[in-house]
């Protein structure tokens, strides 16, 4: 099979002083950061769907860069030209592992029968690649929101047929993934929510949400798949009131419906601030709850409103991000570039290009969330601020210890506290800064 890529090799670490565009300046794959080598810290995925179908399309003009690799668009032999293409794209960024819809892999037919043939097909020329090449399926999921039948949504439609089309989707995937050895299954909500109270019966769509993944959770299990399923919270869109708004809706969702056992939280940076949150925000409330499962890396743009999947440039997020994953002593999932390059970044180089700066953006992060953790200062702050809960009455409190009546004769001795000590976030923002701009 011909080289796809051409005139671009493996992709080598320089180090922070090289102004070669085609290498590493952070990312050191075998370099070890806080007891463990990157590569262990940072399990990076590809998306099939951005990297290998997304040619920059917008409602406003056709796609610009070309992804047809080769092939006739829509045919079987471009599904396979995209294997080719993702395999060796993976290889020479020294990418481990993938993500995947069932409709990014191939073109679907109007009979489900036919388009299942053809995920057996593609699936299998798939395992041989990853055979060959050593890379991994991080995890797998149904694409129900693109096809029109999921117009009024999948687990939330108010049609049993479409309902059906989407437990047969999910049961597919569901396969392949357990074929391709994935290591999670994720479910984003997609079309799961509604415009208007109007035409909606909320309780009726959130119970056969929850159905149709208790019914997944069973499936899988018998099938063999071990690994975590996982909801993807995204607020607004498509749909205004989306039922996964943030990692807080969503766990209370699968802790009203039982489901919390199976599933954890696959969180988006892109969503996280959509909803109004920091990415470290909604990834703190997922590790706390023990639901921090997987991480889809991309992010928005602060002036805009939308999902602009765009690939981390911002440190400090990434800083943020990365002190949250190594509080929590890393994740089981990876770190997945559900990310796309801006259109008029059309060319094949610029996928390149784009990877390694997401990955360098990702091994800064590392570094220094490591280097704050390494300096004290941050935690030692927080460890005192509450120091007040370690001994006599807020000792009592934490230990549950205690009523209100006792706490109420405390503070009538007291008549009046002290104030409760200041939050001092300028000084610690400014610890941070010289963390990150020390060396
Ligand atoms: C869309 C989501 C989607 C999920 C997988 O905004 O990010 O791509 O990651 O369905
Ligand atoms: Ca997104
Ligand atoms: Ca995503």
């Amino acid at each position: 099979m011909a080289e796809i890529f051409t005139g671009i090799g493996k992709i080598p670490y320089e180090g922070p002083k090289s102004k070669t565009p085609l290498a590493f300046k952070f990312y050191d794959a075998e370099k070890v950061v806080a007891g463990k080598k990157m590569k262990e810290h940072l399990p990076f995925a590809m998306a099939w769907w951005h990297t290998l179908c997304a040619e920059g399309r917008d409602i406003f003009g056709a796609g610009t860069t070309d992804k047809a690799f080769g092939a006739a668009q829509d045919t079987m032999e471009h599904a396979r030209a995209k294997v080719d293409a993702g395999f060796e794209f993976m290889q020479k960024l020294g990418i481990t592992e993938f993500c995947f819809h069932d409709t990014d892999t191939v073109p679907e037919a109007d009979d489900i029968n036919e388009t299942n043939k053809r995920l057996d097909e593609i699936t299998d020329y798939m395992l041989v690649k990853m055979k060959e090449t050593g890379i991994k399926c991080l995890w797998g999921t149904a694409n129900m929101f693109s096809n029109p039948r999921f117009v009024n949504g999948a687990g939330s439609t108010n049609s049993a047929d479409v309902y059906c089309f989407a437990a047969a989707q999910v049961k597919k995937a569901l396969d392949l993934t357990v074929k391709l050895g994935g290591r999670g299954y994720v479910f984003w909500g997609g079309r799961e929510g509604y415009e208007t109270l109007l035409n909606t019966d909320v309780k009726l769509e959130l119970e056969n949400i929850a159905a149709l993944m208790k019914m997944a959770v069973e499936y899988g299990r018998k099938i063999g798949f071990k690994g975590d399923f996982l909801i993807e919270p995204k607020p607004k869109e498509p749909m205004k009131h989306q039922y996964d708004f943030d990692a807080m809706t969503s766990i209370a969702f699968l802790r009203q419906y039982g489901l919390d056992k199976d599933f954890k939280l696959n969180i988006e940076a892109n969503h996280a601030t959509l909803a109004g949150h920091t990415f470290a925000h909604d990834l703190r409330v997922s590790a706390i709850n023990s639901m921090l499962g997987s991480i889809d890396v991309n992010t928005g743009d602060p002036l805009l409103g939308w999902d602009t999947d765009e690939f981390p440039k911002d440190v400090y997020d990434t800083t943020f991000a990365m002190l949250e994953v190594l509080r929590n002593g890393g994740i089981a999932g990876g770190f997945n570039f559900d990310a796309k390059t801006r259109r008029p970044s059309y060319t094949h180089e610029d996928m390149f290009l784009a990877f390694i700066h997401g990955m360098d953006t990702f091994a800064l992060g590392l570094i220094k969330a490591a280097a704050i953790i390494e300096d004290g200062r941050i935690d030692n702050f927080i460890k005192e601020k509450y120091s007040s809960f370690n001994s006599g009455i807020g000792q009592k409190i934490r230990s549950g210890q205690t009523s209100l009546e006792e706490l109420a004769d405390h503070a009538a001795k007291l008549k009046k506290p002290e104030m409760p000590g200041s939050g001092k976030q300028e000084y610690l923002e400014s610890v941070v800064n010289s963390v990150l701009f020390n060396n």
